[in-house]
């Protein structure tokens, strides 16, 4: 049975979105997985239209909750203005704002001639927007009169200017001090605490309110949450809880990158490490895809992403084309259930089966 369709395409900036609400009760990573294999990813939300879009999907609203593609980020969490911009690590007031990993402090306010300031996004402030000439590099700055989340403060500055205020010299710091009084104001620094499975930034975020809140501590899967008149606002979850899913498909997907990893893993680390950083351990499904993957050199074997089942990739796709060395599969030591592939000659590009545990060099895609 499958109960997943297309609900609805966008075209956008020539690019043909679809989004596929499948219903099945699956975790987060289950999710991500049925996604990655059947479709693209778990969606990735850009826009209060693009939310308006999927909250009026047919029967979404219906669920309790609906996973969306955002999750936790477990890496280096940097500081970043809103369009990407590093920060200027020069400028003596950045290094006010500390840098420990626990706080969940992470938008920052101005205040006139006092220190910059972390609080939690979530809370209401006024903010800065600016409106910036890109060819002069002129920019006129507004302050708003009400208070609003620094999401919120983002959509507006985007929507009506160009975006909320970078601040990168410290001539440009005097210049916005003499224009904010004696009011405290959201500019547009940010940590990144949020990211999408499909690893954009999260740059739009519509939290329900009082979220994401740190109930649990382990509340580290975003999902749209209908009951409890929560209207498909974002709700942080346990990532284990199961819920239906969201997945999208563009029509921008060219060929995949190879990620080359030289690290001794086990199949399942390397698997691990694979879908955390970039899609999936390599699979290889055509003579065009082993005569890319046969540059590496200098090693003796890695790992790709065929497991024992029966034979099938872990994205879920059978294993139509298979390149066995002579004698393979044996299962010859037993419990040889996950492949490798010889990079060393004589037997270049020809596969063994394996212990999964076993420890070598692995290939990711994305
Ligand atoms: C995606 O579809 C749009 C709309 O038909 C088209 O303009 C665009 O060229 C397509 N992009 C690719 C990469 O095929
Ligand atoms: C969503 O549904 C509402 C009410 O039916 C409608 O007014 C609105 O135009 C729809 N929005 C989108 C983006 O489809
Ligand atoms: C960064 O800050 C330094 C000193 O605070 C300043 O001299 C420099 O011009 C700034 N860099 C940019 C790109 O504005
Ligand atoms: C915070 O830590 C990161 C990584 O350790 C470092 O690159 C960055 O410069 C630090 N930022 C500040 C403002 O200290
Ligand atoms: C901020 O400091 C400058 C000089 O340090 C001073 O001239 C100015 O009056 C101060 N502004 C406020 C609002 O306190
Ligand atoms: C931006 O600046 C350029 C160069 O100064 C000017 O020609 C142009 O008219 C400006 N654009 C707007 C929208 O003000
Ligand atoms: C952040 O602020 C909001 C609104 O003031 C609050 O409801 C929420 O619990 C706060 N989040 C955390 C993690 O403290
Ligand atoms: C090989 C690689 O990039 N590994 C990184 C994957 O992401 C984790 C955390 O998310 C890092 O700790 C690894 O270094």
């Amino acid at each position: 049975t499958t109960f997943c369709f297309v609900v609805a395409s966008v075209i956008s900036q020539h690019v043909i979105l679809q989004y596929h609400f499948v219903e099945l009760e699956k975790t987060w990573g289950e999710a991500q997985n049925y996604c990655r294999s059947h479709y693209q990813d778990l969606i990735s939300i850009h826009s209060a239209q693009q939310m308006e879009t999927i909250r009026n999907i047919s029967g979404v609203s219906n669920e309790e909750a609906v996973w969306i593609g955002l999750r936790r980020n477990a890496g280096v969490r940097q500081w970043l203005w809103s369009n990407g911009d590093p920060v200027n690590t020069s400028m003596s007031v950045i290094k006010q704002i500390s840098n420990e990993s626990k706080n969940i402090k992470n938008c920052v306010v101005i205040k006139t001639n006092t220190t910059w300031q972390r609080e939690n996004c979530s809370k209401v402030n006024h903010f800065i927007c600016m409106k910036e000439n890109k060819t002069s590099g002129q920019r006129e700055y507004h302050i708003s009169s009400d208070e609003r989340s620094w999401f919120e403060a983002l959509e507006i500055c985007r929507r009506d200017y160009t975006d909320l205020t970078r601040i990168h010299s410290p001539e440009q710091l005097q210049e916005i001090q003499s224009k904010i009084g004696n009011k405290k104001v959201w500019i547009g620094l940010y940590r990144d605490e949020w990211l999408w499975s499909n690893r954009k930034p999260a740059l739009f975020q519509d939290w329900g309110q009082g979220e994401p809140n740190s109930g649990g501590n382990n509340e580290n899967c975003a999902g749209l949450q209908f009951d409890n008149n929560r209207d498909g606002k974002w709700i942080n979850f346990q990532c284990t809880d199961s819920f239906p899913f969201l997945c999208y498909q563009d029509n921008l997907s060219t060929g995949r990158q190879y990620h080359f990893i030289q690290e001794e893993k086990t199949w399942f680390e390397a698997l691990e490490i694979c879908r955390e950083n970039y899609t999936d351990l390599v699979s290889v499904r055509s003579q065009k895809e082993l005569k890319e993957i046969k540059t590496i050199s200098g090693i003796t074997a890695i790992w790709i992403g065929l497991y024992r089942n029966v034979w099938q990739w872990s994205n879920g796709d059978p294993a139509l084309f298979q390149n066995w060395n002579a004698g393979e599969p044996d299962n010859a030591g037993k419990d040889e259930n996950c492949v490798g592939m010889w990079i060393r000659n004589p037997s270049a590009g020809k596969w063994k089966d394996s212990r999964c545990s076993e420890e070598t060099y692995f290939l990711c895609s994305q």
